[in-house]
C-alpha cells in the first residue's frame, strides 16, 4: 500500500491558512480557546509574513477576532445587536476589515476555522454580518478503540485505518502530538466531543474509569484546547467488576454510592469530562436486565452521579435478540430498539441521552428511518451514524455517505409538516442529544487508510453543525481544503479538473455502492464475522437475524401488520400507511417491507429480477469508470495520495464485480428468470 513519508495534514494543510497568514491579525479575549486562535493564526503569521496582537494598539488591521465580553467596540467600533450564543459567531467585513465576533471562546476558533474555509474571498469586498452557531450543543464522535489489541476484533473494532490514534502498547501514546493534530481537525470542521473506547468494554477498558483513569486525563488535556470534551465508554457491570460490589443492581443504594463517588473522582481529574457512554444488554454486553430493572432505572443511575457536573450518559438504544432461532419468523430484529425503548418514554433523567441508531437494525447501506426517534417525545435523543465504513466497503471502496446522512436527517417522521429527525436530534434550543459518528480514524499516515474517506468525517462534522447542508457543497469545502496543486504553477484549471474528477467520483458513491450490493433494503448479505464482501446467505440461518427469505418464488421480509411481522405500525402515519402498503412503499425500501415474487413490478417500470440484474451490472461499471477517471487525474495532485486511492479503486473494482456476480447468479439461479438482456451471468 502507498503510504506517504509524513502524516497528511488533511483538510488543515498549511496552505489553507495562506490567506489569514499574509494578514494584520488582533485577536481579543481571553481564555484558553482564545490562545489556541492566537496560536493558529501566530503559526500561519510566522509562514506567510504577516502579524498578531492581543491587545489595539492603534495600528491598522485586515482583520479582527474578539470576544464580544472584551469590548471590542472600544477597538474596531462594532458590537452584535443580540445575543451571538453558545458556539455561534458573528463574521462581518465593513472597510476593509474582515470581523468575527463571539461571546465565548469555542464559538471564535468555530469562527476562525470558517474563514480558513473562505480563504482568500474573506477578505475581499463587504460582507453583511451573517450569524451561524451549531444546530445542537452535541456533535461527538464515537472511537470503537481499545487499549489492548483484541484478538478478533484488533485494536480498534470496526476500525479500517491501522491502530487507535490514542492507544497503543496497553496504554496511552506517549507522543500526543497526533492527538492534538486530531483535535485540530475535528474542531475545524465542528465537532466538540469525543468517546475515546469502544463500546464494548473488555477488561483493560473498564479499568479506564478507576485506576486507568490519568490515561484519559492526558487525552483530555490534550484535545481541550480545541474545545473537545472527553467521553468515556464504561461498563454496567463495573460496580462489581471494578467495585468488588456483590451487584451491579441500578436501584442498590451500595451501587448508586459507587458510580457517585467513582464520577466525583472522574471529575477531579477532568473537570470537563463530558459523559459515560453505555451499551448495556446489547450483543453480551451486560446490563440491568440480569437484575430485573429495565432501561430507565439502569441509565439513571449512571446520570444521578454525572448531573451535578454537567456530565450526560448516552444510553445506546441497541437492544436486540443476537440469539434468536431464524426457524421463528415472529421475531425481528427490525422491531426490538422500539419495543424495548418506546414504553420508557418520560422515565429518563434530564441529562440521559439515549443514542439511536439511524435505522432500525444495523448501519446497513439502505435501511429505513429509526421509529425510535419519532416514539419517545420526552426523551433526549442523539443520533447515531456510522462513519466508519464497517457495512459501505470497509474504507476500500469510495463511499460518499453525506448524501445517506442528510436524507436520514431531512426525514420527517410524521410526514411533510411535521419535525424531521434533524430537528429532533438538534432539540429545542440546540439542547437535543445531538448526533454521534462512529469514527473512522486510525493511526494511518492518511487518518481514514482510503484518502477519500476523510470526506466522511468531515461531512459528519459538518452535517452535526449544520443538518441541512448540502452534500455536495460539503464536499467541494473538502475538496477546496484539502487538495492543494502540485506547485505553485497548479492552475485554476487543473483545480476544476480535479474538482469534476472528484465530485464525479463520490457524489453518487453511495448509491453506486448500494447498486451493487444488496438490493432493495435487504441488507446484511455480507460475509459473516468480518462483514466485507458478498454472501448471501451468509447470515440467513444464523442467530443474529434473518434478512432476506429469498426462495424460488419470491424475496424480502414481510414487515407488515397485516401478514408479516407488525414492524410498519412502529411508525406514526402517514409512513405506517406508506410502508404497509406495496403500492406506495418507496421502491428502495421495498424488501425491507414486504416479500413479493420476483416479478412483481416496481414503480420504475422493472420487475424486481430484472432491477436487481440491471442495478448490479450499472453499480459494477460505475466503479470501473471511477477508476478510469481517477487515472486521468494523475499528476494533479500529490501522487503518493493518487497513488494509494488508485490501488484501491483495484480493489473496489475486483470487489464490486464479486458482489455482482454472486448476486445475480444466486437470484438466477433461485428464480430461473433470465435477464431480459442477455448478460453474461455465471
Ligand atoms: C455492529 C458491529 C459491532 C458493534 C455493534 C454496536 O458489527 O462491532 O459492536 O454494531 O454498534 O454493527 O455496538
Amino acid at each position: 500500500m502507498t503510504t506517504p513519508d509524513a502524516v497528511h495534514p488533511a483538510w488543515l494543510p498549511p496552505e489553507a491558512f495562506r490567506a489569514i497568514g499574509s494578514r494584520r491579525t488582533l485577536v481579543l479575549g481571553d481564555g484558553l480557546l482564545v490562545e489556541t486562535v492566537r496560536d493558529e493564526v501566530a503559526r500561519a503569521c510566522a509562514q506567510y509574513g504577516g502579524r498578531v496582537r492581543r491587545g489595539a494598539d492603534g495600528g491598522a488591521y485586515d482583520f479582527v477576532l474578539a470576544l464580544t465580553t472584551a469590548e471590542p467596540q472600544a477597538a474596531i467600533g462594532v458590537r452584535p445587536d443580540s445575543a451571538i450564543g453558545t458556539e455561534g459567531y458573528l463574521l462581518a467585513r465593513h472597510d476593509g476589515v474582515t470581523v468575527v465576533l463571539a461571546d465565548d471562546p469555542a464559538g471564535l476558533l468555530y469562527g476562525l476555522f470558517h474563514v480558513v474555509r473562505l480563504g482568500e474571498s474573506a477578505f475581499t469586498g463587504e460582507r453583511q454580518a451573517e450569524h451561524h452557531r451549531p444546530a445542537t450543543r452535541r456533535r461527538t464522535l464515537d472511537h470503537w478503540d481499545n487499549v489492548d489489541v483484541h484478538p478478533v476484533m484488533g485494536q480498534v473494532e470496526r476500525g479500517y485505518a491501522g491502530g487507535s490514534i490514542f492507544w497503543h502498547d496497553g496504554g496511552p501514546r506517549g507522543d500526543l502530538t497526533r492527538v492534538r493534530a486530531y483535535g485540530r481537525l475535528l474542531a475545524a470542521c465542528g465537532i466538540n466531543a469525543v468517546a475515546v473506547n469502544n463500546v464494548n468494554v473488555h477488561a483493560t477498558e473498564a479499568r479506564l474509569l478507576t485506576d486507568r483513569l490519568g490515561d484519559v486525563a492526558v487525552i483530555a488535556d490534550v484535545l481541550r484546547p480545541y474545545g473537545i470534551r472527553v467521553h468515556l465508554s464504561v461498563s454496567f457491570a463495573s460496580p462489581v467488576v471494578l467495585g468488588g460490589l456483590p451487584t451491579a443492581d441500578p436501584l442498590d443504594e451500595d451501587v448508586r454510592k459507587w458510580w457517585t463517588d467513582v464520577t466525583d473522582r472522574v471529575h477531579d481529574a477532568i473537570p470537563d469530562f463530558g459523559g459515560y457512554v453505555v451499551k448495556a444488554d446489547s450483543e453480551g454486553q451486560p446490563g440491568p436486565f440480569a437484575y430485573g430493572r429495565d432501561h430507565a432505572d439502569g441509565a439513571n443511575v449512571l446520570a444521578e452521579a454525572l448531573a451535578p457536573y454537567d456530565g450526560v450518559v448516552h444510553w445506546r438504544a441497541f437492544v436486540y435478540n443476537h440469539r434468536q432461532d431464524w426457524r421463528d419468523r415472529t421475531t425481528d430484529r427490525a422491531r426490538a430498539a422500539y419495543d424495548h425503548f418506546a414504553p420508557l418514554d418520560g422515565r429518563f433523567r434530564d441529562n440521559v441521552i439515549l443514542q439511536v441508531k439511524h435505522g432500525p437494525i444495523d448501519f446497513q447501506v439502505r435501511e429505513p428511518v429509526s421509529p425510535v426517534i419519532a416514539a419517545m417525545p420526552a426523551t433526549r435523543l442523539a443520533v447515531e451514524l456510522q462513519v466508519t465504513q464497517e457495512y459501505t466497503g470497509q474504507q476500500r471502496h469510495v463511499c460518499y455517505l453525506a448524501p445517506m446522512w442528510r436524507e436520514v436527517l431531512g426525514f420527517r417522521p410524521w410526514g411533510p409538516d411535521g419535525t424531521a429527525v434533524a430537528d429532533v436530534a438538534g432539540g429545542a434550543d440546540g439542547n437535543g442529544g445531538g448526533l454521534v459518528g462512529v469514527s473512522n480514524v486510525g493511526d494511518d499516515p492518511y487518518w481514514t487508510g482510503h484518502p477519500l474517506a476523510q470526506a466522511n468525517l468531515y461531512a459528519f462534522g459538518r452535517l452535526a453543525w449544520d443538518p441541512w447542508s448540502d452534500p455536495a457543497a460539503i464536499l467541494d469545502e473538502w475538496i477546496d481544503l484539502t487538495f492543494v496543486p502540485v506547485s505553485e504553477s497548479g492552475t485554476s484549471a487543473d483545480v476544476e479538473r480535479l474538482r469534476r474528477t472528484v465530485h464525479s467520483i463520490m457524489d453518487d458513491s453511495w448509491r453506486t455502492y448500494e447498486r451493487y450490493t444488496a438490493p432493495l433494503g435487504v441488507g446484511f448479505m455480507v460475509r459473516p464475522g468480518h462483514h466485507y464482501g458478498p454472501d448471501v446467505d451468509g447470515y440467513e440461518y444464523t442467530p443474529w437475524g434473518t434478512y432476506h427469505f429469498a426462495d424460488r418464488d419470491g424475496v424480502g421480509v414481510d414487515r407488515t401488520r397485516a401478514t408479516g411481522t407488525g414492524f410498519t405500525g412502529q411508525y406514526p402515519p402517514p409512513w405506517s400507511e406508506v410502508y404497509e402498503s406495496l403500492d406506495r412503499c418507496p421502491d428502495e425500501l421495498l424488501l425491507f417491507f414486504h416479500h413479493v415474487p420476483y416479478g412483481h413490478v416496481l414503480h420504475s417500470g422493472s420487475t424486481v429480477i430484472q432491477h436487481i440484474y440491471d442495478t448490479h451490472f450499472a453499480g459494477a461499471e460505475q466503479v470501473e469508470q471511477a477508476r478510469r477517471r481517477w487515472e486521468e487525474a494523475a499528476g494533479l495532485f500529490d501522487p503518493s495520495l493518487h497513488a494509494r486511492v488508485k490501488e484501491l479503486l483495484d480493489e473496489q473494482v475486483r470487489c464490486a464485480e464479486e458482489w455482482r456476480d454472486q448476486i445475480n447468479a444466486y437470484f438466477f439461479r433461485k428464480s430461473g428468470i433470465p435477464d431480459v438482456r442477455g448478460r453474461h451471468i455465471p
